[in-house]
């Protein structure tokens, strides 16, 4: 028993000799292995205790077990502290470079949006916002729509318990402005807005419009196709031709839809275009008369026209992007690319 409690001092000993001589990390590791690992100094001395009777063996063990203890704490003080000092020079070396800090970038759907929002506005367009939730009359029925249109329908709107709307276009944004401002009205309304439709790599629930309406007396188709030709020149590059296709829309008479030729194979026809040379950028139209009789604008002394777009469309245009719902997923490796 006395010769067991000599080897627990000579071990304290020549551990706290060993601990001062070592440095903190791997070496204090090598420490650890050799005392209080499997076959470490420790365990030898709890073998020896099985020549001991039961009462020896309950005080053998705990005076070992308080070594063992003692041992791992000043183990740990030794890495601790070697940490505080590496923290400590750290912090007071100005003359170390500095770490390099990731920088964040803006989302692609943002630069697109100022980057339209730009464009219009040098053509002398005002930019004017609403709000996302909306009132029936304002996302529909200020703006021609019939009262059976399937755009009203459940699977197709967002409705809230209060009986409001999650609005499906920027249109309410110029219904609003116009039942508060004479004209001349010259706007753009980005935002986003929301349409009840099965998720995929072409539709998304979530999505951002820019819409722009000019009304004056007598605007005419004419004016329409300059600025819309301008538009896709200043935005998809000085060679970009566009066409008009016709179309209909509830709030614009006549309506078309506007093809920009393809910026990847400039209209010969490729994989982005599917062979047609062209792009589906927007849709547009003159003003219809019941709209303008609608928000109190005499439709017999004032024209318009009114147009939009789908940003994450002319963004996937513009980039040869084939899914919609990279824009949602906050994939750095995909966001990282635009700035
Ligand atoms: C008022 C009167 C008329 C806005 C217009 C379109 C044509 C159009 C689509 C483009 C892709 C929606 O995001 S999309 O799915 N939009 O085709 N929008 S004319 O017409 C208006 C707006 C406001 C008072």
């Amino acid at each position: 028993m006395n010769s067991l409690y000599k080897e627990i001092e000579s071990i304290r000993g020549r551990f706290a000799a060993d601990l001062e001589s070592v440095s903190p990390g791997q070496e204090s590791e090598i420490l650890r292995h050799r005392y209080l690992g499997r076959k470490g100094a420790l365990n030898a001395l709890f073998k020896k205790m099985a020549a001991l009777s039961v009462d020896e063996k309950k005080e053998a063990g705990a005076a070992i077990n308080e070594l063992k203890n003692e041992l791992s704490l000043q183990l740990e003080e030794k890495n601790a502290s070697s940490i505080r000092q590496v923290k400590n020079r750290e912090k007071s070396d100005f003359t170390l470079p500095g770490y390099p800090f990731p920088m964040g970038t803006l989302h692609p759907i943002t630069t697109a949006v100022s980057e339209i929002l730009g464009i219009f506005s040098r053509l002398g367009f005002d930019v004017a916002t609403g709000y996302e939730v909306e009132t029936d009359w304002y996302n529909f029925g200020s703006l021609n729509f019939p009262e059976n249109h399937p755009a009203r329908d459940m699977q197709d709107t967002f409705y809230t318990e209060s009986g409001h709307l999650l609005r499906t276009h920027t249109s309410p944004v110029q219904t609003r402005y116009m039942t508060s401002h004479q004209p001349p009205v010259r706007i753009v309304a980005p935002g986003r807005v929301f349409r009840n439709e099965a998720v995929s790599a072409r539709s998304y629930c979530v999505f951002h419009q820019i819409e722009g309406l000019y009304v004056d007396k007598k605007v005419t188709f004419r004016d329409l196709k300059g600025t819309l030709d301008l538009f896709g020149r200043m935005y998809f590059g000085k060679s970009a031709k566009i066409r008009f296709r016709t179309s209909f829309f509830p709030f614009t008479e006549p309506s078309a839809e506007v093809d920009v030729s393809c910026f990847l194979c400039q209209g010969k026809g490729c994989r982005v275009c599917k062979q047609t040379g062209w792009l589906e950028i927007l849709g547009c139209g003159m003003v219809d008369p019941n709209v303008f009789t609608s928000v109190g604008y005499n439709p017999e002394s004032v024209t318009g026209y009114a147009f939009g777009m789908g940003i994450e469309r002319m963004v996937m245009q513009k980039f040869g992007i084939h899914d919609i719902r990279l824009f949602y997923e906050n994939d750095k490796a995909f966001l990282s690319q635009f700035y």
